[in-house]
């Protein structure tokens, strides 16, 4: 699916081509996710591990992401789904177990949070917050505050179909078209807000269209396709950073499992659905171009897989080996902090 374009817009206009190099760098950030995933899946099943939120069908969306921007000075508002993402932005593989498991070491929430609430001050993440989509507003004031303080930070700011038909990304979309802020507004388009279809949320089919209604250009783009979505969202971060606004991108994606470990989606989806979207599975696709442009051969394919394998496997021992977070470091980073410390002093 090529890209159409929606609005004032010249985002679809001379898409840059991907260099093989960054063919190959995005797809270790897909192949760790969805490794990452896999397993965290599996610990919830064996009754090790918590909740479990999956990234399986998205990556090539947060790949791309990490591919178009300055990963030096650029934010990242992600999706809950944007594992790939996260890993792009620098959280490493022991972090996102840690994380999963809510020890000490979880460098997002430090234990307070479930899974894919993802954040870090360092790694330029936004936090995650539970009611979705909050964190696009708060994005979108990111972005008017780099505006404002004169850099040159692009905001990614990544949500789901449900939450794009929610108030506050109407508000922060609305805001960003005004400023012409720096921000890259990003729906990963699934078809499903958990058991809802896409058709009874939105009369519309094509979500960039909303795009015109703020004055910024869109595009629609196979989201399992990682250079259909690089093409785009390198084109809008240009446009960000050059002072020329925001833009909108639809990316058109599934995701593979139920919507969290604790969803039965065969009461809402028909498994014939998914395995006709597994078919198209980014990371297959990833794949396959990289072998046929001689980029990777079958034994080096083999031997990262193992390697990432490996990493996952190690991360996973660690963090469940790791302690909890301590329950008094709930009260850390909070008004009540500051009074108990000043209590103490
Ligand atoms: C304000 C709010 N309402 C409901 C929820 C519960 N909830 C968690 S995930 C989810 C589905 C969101 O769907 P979408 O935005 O399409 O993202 P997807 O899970 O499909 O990637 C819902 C309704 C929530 N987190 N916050
Ligand atoms: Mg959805």
């Amino acid at each position: 699916m090529r890209g159409e374009a929606c609005g004032g817009g010249d985002i679809a206009d001379h898409p840059p081509a991907i260099e093989s190099a960054q063919l190959l760098r995005a797809y270790r950030w897909m192949l760790l996710a969805r490794q990452l995933d896999d397993t965290m899946w599996a610990l919830r099943r064996q009754g090790k591990g918590h909740f479990a939120v999956s990234c399986a069908g998205h990556e090539a969306v947060g790949a791309a992401a990490g591919l178009a921007v300055d990963l030096a000075t650029d934010v990242l508002a992600p999706h809950y789904r944007d594992l790939a993402a996260c890993l792009a932005w620098g959280l490493t593989a022991r972090e996102v177990v840690a994380h999963y498991f809510g020890r000490a070491a979880d460098p997002c929430t430090g234990g307070r949070q479930p899974y894919a609430h993802w954040g870090s001050r360092e790694r330029r993440i936004i936090s995650q917050e539970g009611p979705q989509p909050n964190v696009v507003t708060h994005a979108a004031g990111l972005a008017y505050a780099a505006r404002l303080l004169g850099e040159r930070t692009v905001v990614w700011s990544a949500f789901g179909d449900g939450g794009a038909l929610k108030g506050e990304v109407h508000e922060a979309m609305n805001f960003a078209g005004i400023h012409r802020l720096p921000i890259v507004f990003c729906v990963e388009n699934n078809l499903y807000t958990q058991s809802v279809p896409l058709s009874k949320e939105s009369a519309v089919v094509d979500l960039s269209l909303r795009a015109q209604g703020y004055g910024m250009p869109g595009i629609s783009v196979d989201g399992m396709d990682l250079e259909a979505v690089y093409a785009a969202a390198a084109v809008a971060v240009e446009r960000a950073r050059a002072g020329q606004g925001p833009s909108l991108i639809e990316a058109r994606t599934y995701r593979f499992r139920p919507n969290t470990s604790n969803d039965d989606d065969t009461r809402y989806r028909d498994p014939d659905e998914v395995d006709r979207w597994r078919e198209r599975d980014p990371l297959l696709l990833t794949r396959s171009r990289l072998l046929e442009r001689g980029v990777l051969s079958e034994p080096d394919a083999e031997r990262m897989a193992t390697e990432i394998g490996q990493e996952v496997a190690d991360a996973a021992t660690w963090a469940e080996a790791e302690s909890d977070a301590e329950p008094e470091s709930a009260l850390l980073h909070t008004w009540a902090d500051r009074r108990v410390r000043a209590a103490a002093e």
